[in-house]
């Protein structure tokens, strides 16, 4: 079939992340895809290779609209993070249902909402949502929820997932990206502004235990560079690509294709993660993993958030942590301290975390999902 898929870029990069990364998964199934995006200018580096079987259009541009809306119709329509498709686009598919041999098989319009672990998800994942108003008044949305449970959605997971990440080498990776090691704890860092990234630094250039700091690009980088810039941390060297102090090491990476933030991932002993798609990145990845959820308004984020950590079964520790590093506990006074990021807690929060993957391995992946809904088979 041919799916259009829509993606509004909000902020960062986590629309876009999500919607490429359901686009070549559905590829990869011998669908035939094309993704509309108003900004598509992270996917140089985040997919530089593109993707065999998807075609990127450039929504902010009228003539490559026109251009292909004059193509085929799309069998299926997903408004990812309820964007609102461009109105002629809408006409058209609205117009090419009347073609449609009969009601029950009207082509599908999804909506595909954000990720939350809340209770709200299963009642509304699969609702219909009749649209009244518009070009494509008449015609029946439905809601598609990604989600932890078999109620829901499911999570986006590539077929052959388990089986790479089995194979994943360490230190072949490390070395071919020319990102130095001598064996020390790796730990990752994706994240926005924590306040608690200080106390962090801190803990980590102190601890008895070396670490290297892998630094995403981007937001993460400037946070930490702008802490060591305050002289929060005693002694500590700064370099471009490298800083150090005591037992900590930071190495800042460039961007990562998005097939290769996932050996990042895959390469380090616990995971700092934000938003949606590198959050669920981190748990098929199987190490301990540090969630900063993307901040909302009147604190919908800490119900979010919470509402994961009860789904994980997640120990007083990581609760803890996860308070302070969203800022929810009281991190705001200079010498808070962070629990101890010792062996012994790693290792307990590896325990849930594999876990949790295990009963969601066993839950059908989103694309199936998706698919099994767009065929009408639920
Ligand atoms: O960038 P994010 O904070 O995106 C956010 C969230 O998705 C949030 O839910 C949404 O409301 C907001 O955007 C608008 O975090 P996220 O979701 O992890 O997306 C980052 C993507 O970037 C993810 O697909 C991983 C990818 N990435 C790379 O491919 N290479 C890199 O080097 C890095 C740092 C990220």
């Amino acid at each position: 079939m041919q799916w259009d898929i829509f993606c509004k870029v909000i902020d960062n990069h986590g629309d876009l992340g999500v919607c490429w990364r359901l686009c070549c998964q559905l590829a990869m199934r011998g669908e035939r895809v094309r993704v509309w995006i108003d900004d598509g200018s992270a996917l140089q580096w985040m997919a530089p290779e593109g993707c065999a079987g998807v075609t990127v259009i450039d929504w902010s541009d009228p003539a490559a609209v026109k251009a292909a809306a004059a193509g085929a119709h799309p069998d299926v329509l997903i408004e990812a993070f309820g964007c609102d498709p461009a109105p002629e686009l809408i006409e058209r598919f609205a117009s090419a249902q009347e073609t449609s041999a009969s009601p029950h098989e009207s082509r599908p319009w999804i909506n595909l909402e954000y990720l939350s672990a809340e209770p709200y998800v299963e009642r509304l994942h699969g609702l219909p949502s009749p649209v009244f108003r518009g070009p494509g008044a008449g015609l029946t949305k439905r809601f598609f929820y990604p989600g932890f449970t078999p109620r829901t959605g499911g999570l986006l997971r590539e077929s052959d997932l388990m089986v790479e990440r089995a194979r994943f080498d360490r230190a072949a990776w490390l070395a071919e990206r020319s990102i130095e090691w001598h064996g020390e704890r790796l730990i990752s860092l994706f994240c926005y502004e924590p306040p608690a990234l200080t106390a962090l630094l801190n803990e980590l250039a102190g601890a008895t235990e070396p670490t290297r700091l892998l630094v995403t690009a981007g937001r993460a980088t400037l946070a930490v560079q702008a802490c060591l810039a305050t002289g929060a941390l005693s002694g500590i060297a700064s370099g471009e690509t490298s800083a150090g102090t005591g037992a900590l090491s930071v190495s800042y990476l460039p961007h990562l294709a998005q097939h290769d933030f996932d050996h990042l991932l895959w390469a380090c002993h616990l995971n700092f993660v934000r938003g949606e798609d590198s959050f669920v990145r981190a748990l098929w990845a199987g190490a301990p993993m540090v969630w900063q959820i993307y901040p909302q308004d009147d604190d919908a984020h800490r119900v979010k958030l919470d509402a994961w950590l009860d789904w994980l079964d997640a120990a007083p520790s990581m609760r803890a942590l996860h308070r302070m590093w969203n800022g929810f506990g009281a991190m705001d006074c200079a010498d808070a301290t962070l629990p101890e990021l010792g062996a012994g807690a790693l290792a307990e929060w590896q325990a849930t975390i594999i876990a949790a993957r295990q009963r969601l391995l066993v839950q059908d992946d989103l694309v199936t999902q998706l698919m099994r809904m767009c065929a009408g088979k639920s």
